[in-house]
């Protein structure tokens, strides 16, 4: 019977917490860049939008944020992060931002240029 106690208040708790994280959500997007520069410009943007988290990762080029979703959304965060000039899988990053970045951090933007609609 202890056993079993100990699987319902685990299954309990793991509700309790399913329910109090019901508006959190987790999301990758493609973010082009290149370097640690744009790591801390992509995650600033990200977080100003209102990401909780926000992680990107250099070699996958992938922005993972964690969010509430009452709060923000995938489309406001990747505006942001399209306004500091990066493009991301759905917003092409701004022009004007673009040629404020650092040389080093003005990644290729061939296929953006086609594939990414204008901000
Ligand atoms: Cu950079």
């Amino acid at each position: 019977m202890k056993i079993l106690g100990a699987i319902l208040l685990g299954t309990v708790m793991v509700f309790a917490a399913s329910g109090a994280n019901a508006q959190t959500k987790n999301e990758k997007i493609p973010v082009s860049g290149n370097c640690g520069m744009c790591k801390k410009n992509i995650e600033k943007a990200a977080k100003t939008a209102g990401a909780k988290e926000a992680v990107w990762d250099i070699p996958t080029k992938m922005l993972a944020v964690t969010y509430n979703a009452k709060k923000t959304n995938s489309h406001k965060i990747q505006q942001a992060v399209a306004g500091a000039g990066y493009d991301t899988r759905e917003i092409r990053g701004s022009d004007k931002a673009y040629e404020k970045l650092h040389a080093c951090c003005q990644y290729e933007r061939t296929k953006a240029d086609t594939a990414v609609k204008q901000l």
